[in-house]
């Protein structure tokens, strides 16, 4: 029911996790200076860990794109929150609040990978109110309607899975083991999404429109979360260089749209693109692009809800304050007693 990609994709997750735990066994040999130790390290396809020297610049792109993905998982959870007091039975609101739980960890399990790198969290989130980071693009747009939980769950997870499973062989050991335990939720969080596509698109006329109309709406927007067309990529080559991506975005993004054309198959859905045809040459789906200008307006707060997403976060950072004093106060008792 479900299409056949997401249990390849985690094969290549338990094929991370085993390579991982191999490159922990191996000895690593001495190469001489520290450049030299680094750049073997990511030669030969090891990790390098939080004690390693490392340059300026690696540790920087590092803690850009996991704070920027920290970000995302916890802004992230608003669109669906959403949604929790209004879920059609008891059993959806319990799997969406579940799910939406998830993604609050997903961010600690990131914000926890990222201070191995020297930054604290506190910093991090300081930046991301002061508009000094980014989150994702896909969560500046709105969720009408119930079924968009279910666009959500397909193609927003589904798009972070093909974009993350890579991440898990990524060069930096403390990001590729988080995101290991992540794409593994994931998976589970877009096959609830597909799950209750397939419920709306086999129910009655207007459950089934519902459906058609969210995955029109979520389409292009999770294409754009890719990222840029590679040309225009500022950090590609750099990251690809250093093994902290292995694809590029629009790599990615092909394999996305191959993935999708199949499971909306089974859905009964279709993809809101008149030029979606298979390339035989290519052995890949041609496909129309997003609109990158968009995506730029969003990137840079222009989007339909980045200016509602980020005062809810404000208000609910400040309105948590006395939690995270209590919390602290409580440690602290604890440690000296
Ligand atoms: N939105 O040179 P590139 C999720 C920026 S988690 C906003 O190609 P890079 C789970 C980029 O930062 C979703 N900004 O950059 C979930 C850069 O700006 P900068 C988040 C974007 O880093 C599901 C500039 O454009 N996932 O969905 C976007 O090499 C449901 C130039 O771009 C991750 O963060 C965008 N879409 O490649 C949660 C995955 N695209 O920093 C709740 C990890 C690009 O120079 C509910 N990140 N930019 O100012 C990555 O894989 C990469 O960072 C990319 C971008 C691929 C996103």
């Amino acid at each position: 029911m479900y299409g056949n990609d997401i249990p390849e994709l985690l094969g290549e997750v338990e094929a991370a996790e085993a390579a991982l735990r191999e490159a922990a066994a191996r000895d690593t040999e001495a190469t001489g200076g520290e450049v030299a130790y680094f750049e073997a390290v990511i030669q030969a396809d090891q990790k390098i860990e939080p004690r390693d020297w490392m340059p300026d610049s690696y540790r920087k792109t590092l803690i850009r794109q996991i704070a920027q993905h920290a970000h995302s998982e916890i802004i992230g959870m608003q669109p669906e929150g959403n949604w929790i007091s209004r879920a059609p039975t008891l059993k959806r609101k319990a799997i969406l609040l579940a799910k939406v739980q998830d993604e609050a960890g997903h961010g600690l399990y990131l914000y926890a990978a990222a201070e191995t790198l020297g930054v604290s969290r506190d910093e991090l989130v300081d930046k991301l109110l002061a508009g000094r980071q980014k989150y994702s693009s896909i969560f500046n747009y709105p969720t009408l309607t119930w079924a968009d939980v279910g666009a959500i769950g397909w193609l927003v997870d589904g798009a972070a899975i093909v974009n993350q499973v890579p991440l898990c062989r990524c060069s930096y050991g403390p990001y590729a083991r988080a995101m290991i335990r992540i794409c593994k939720e994931e998976s589970f969080h877009q096959r609830q999404g597909f799950e209750i596509l397939h419920t709306l698109s086999h129910g009655t006329g207007g459950q089934r429109a519902m459906a058609q109309d969210a995955v029109d709406r979520w389409w292009y927007p999770s294409l754009a979360m890719f990222g840029p067309p590679d040309a225009d990529s500022t950090h590609s080559e750099q990251s690809m260089a250093w093994k902290i991506k292995r694809f590029s975005n629009d790599e990615l993004r092909q394999r996305f749209v191959d993935m999708c054309v199949q499971q909306a198959g089974v859905l009964g859905l279709t993809l809101p693109d008149p030029d979606l045809r298979w390339n035989e040459d290519r052995q890949a789906y041609d496909f129309t692009q997003p609109d990158y200008d968009e995506l730029m307006q969003v990137i840079k707060g222009n989007g339909p809800c980045n200016r509602q997403r980020m005062a809810h976060r404000r208000r609910a950072h400040d309105e948590g304050a006395w939690v995270r004093e209590a919390a602290a106060a409580y440690a602290k008792k604890k440690a000296a007693a």
